[in-house]
């Protein structure tokens, strides 16, 4: 949540939703679902993370299945991060709250949208060419974050 609230800029007040008012995770997905349908004509742009995302994975579907050209870009550092950098400074134990390095792209694709994997600037081509293109699948952007420090946010 930090990271798109610093870098995505965006035209007007109804052009940015931010789900932190309900303090729950997997809410960006759906979030933008109705966001999309409620501004058609606009490109709508879901930034979540990989927590969230992989919680609300089902509502892909309905992103897809609307036809929604969605640009959906997961900062994915392998993990809940928000707890791994709040308590493990105190000492706690982090296993559950890391996962193994899945390919958010690859399951994207499984659900029928578009997907990239993006390591650095270069990689970033793929959602150029996704743009310039008919946008008729929503493209899942499987964004890998570093993970050893915290977002400013935290
Ligand atoms: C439903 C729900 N469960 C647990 C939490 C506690 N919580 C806050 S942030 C977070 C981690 C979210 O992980 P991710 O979406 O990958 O974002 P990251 O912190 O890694 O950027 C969790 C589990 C919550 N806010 N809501
Ligand atoms: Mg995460």
């Amino acid at each position: 949540m930090g990271y798109p609230s610093m870098f995505l800029s965006v035209p007007d007040h109804h052009g940015f939703c931010f789900t932190q008012a309900f303090q729950s995770i997997g809410l960006g997905l759906a979030t933008a679902l109705g966001a999309a349908l409620a501004s058609p004509g606009r490109l709508p742009v879901a930034a979540c993370g990989d927590g969230g995302f992989l919680m609300a994975i089902a509502e892909l579907e309905t992103i897809r299945r609307l036809g929604l050209g969605m640009l959906i870009v997961v900062y994915n550092d392998n993990a809940y991060g928000a707890e791994v950098h709040h308590f493990g400074p105190h000492g706690h134990p982090l296993d559950i709250v890391r996962f193994p390095d899945e390919d958010l792209a690859a399951i994207g694709r499984g659900f029928g949208c578009a997907g990239a994997t993006v390591r650095s600037r270069d990689d970033l081509g793929a959602v150029s060419d996704w743009l310039a293109g008919a946008r008729r699948q929503p493209l899942v952007v499987d964004a890998k974050v570093a993970s050893s420090h915290a977002s400013w946010s935290l």
